[in-house]
């Protein structure tokens, strides 16, 4: 699978990313866009949700989580509304897609608004550092997550932590003894409403504490080489991984070719 239309990935942003293991773009949505996917999501997290799914397939993580205080994450965007099926093969991200995982698929999309007052998480990571290379002059990150910053996000905003470089780190910290910007090296990922963070899932990251009033969202996409399985990751998460057949329908050609492995996949309850 490649792109041969999309521009070639400049050799600073290769570099960047091999060195940092994240990499930010400016200015991806403009602040109608921006504002139209707040207005989607601000109605979408006021709405309960029934989860019935739950029943039948044991212990799940719901559509709508709260357990963070003064925090909101919706699991599943494409399920929730049409609006978020085209940030799955956006023009900007494609070539990165490409470039940095190979052969991408979408696994996951969520949301996560922070309110005034929400904590930092805990610094994880999504796969183990074996789960990036080069090689060959080529970079493979197995996993790989896009934000789309929908409100700005500043240091106090409770934006996106990350340690440069721990996606090749050799030995690990007791991840949990570090507080945000007390672990070694951390820096905040700040930027403006409209930008985008794509980091290999094997960077160090967490959330700041978010000490300002207005909300910040971002929405999440992360993408899997297609030789990752799916199914077998989480199966609390699996129903909103998964897109039904009549949610696929509506896709565009190439937002199915980047959800190709839901056609192989059974998920029926
Ligand atoms: O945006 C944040 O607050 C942190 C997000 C994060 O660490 C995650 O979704 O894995």
């Amino acid at each position: 699978m490649s792109e041969s239309q999309n521009p070639p990935i400049s050799i600073e942003e290769r570099f960047l990313f091999d060195l940092n293991g994240f990499l930010i773009l400016r200015n991806v949505l403009s602040s109608e866009e921006c504002a139209r996917y707040l207005e989607a999501l601000e109605a979408l997290e006021n709405q309960d949700y029934e989860d019935k799914w739950i029943e039948a397939v044991g212990p799940g993580r719901p559509t709508r989580e709260t357990r963070r205080v003064h925090q909101i994450r919706l699991n599943g965007l494409p399920r929730l509304h049409s609006i978020f099926d085209q940030l799955i093969d956006h023009p900007r991200i494609l070539p990165y897609l490409y470039e940095f995982v190979g052969e991408p698929q979408l696994i996951n999309t969520w949301s996560i608004s922070k309110f005034c007052g929400a904590e930092q998480g805990g610094w994880h990571r999504g796969v183990p550092t074996t789960d990036y290379s080069y090689s060959n002059g080529v970079i493979r990150s197995r996993m790989f997550n896009v934000v789309f910053f929908l409100t700005d996000n500043g240091a106090e905003d409770g934006c996106v932590v990350a340690l440069p470089g721990s996606h090749k780190s050799n030995f690990d910290l007791g991840w949990q003894d570090y507080k945000g910007l007390d672990m070694p090296g951390a820096i905040a990922v700040t930027g403006k409403a409209g930008d985008v963070l794509m980091f290999s899932e094997t960077v160090i990251h967490d959330g700041l504490p978010k000490t300002t009033q207005p909300v910040r969202s971002n929405l999440y996409y992360n993408y899997v080489h297609a030789h990752y399985n799916v199914m077998t990751r989480e199966r609390g998460n699996c129903h909103h991984f998964y897109f039904p057949p009549e949610i696929r329908e509506r896709l565009t050609p190439k937002q199915r070719e980047l959800t190709a492995w839901m056609e192989l996949a059974r998920w029926d309850y």
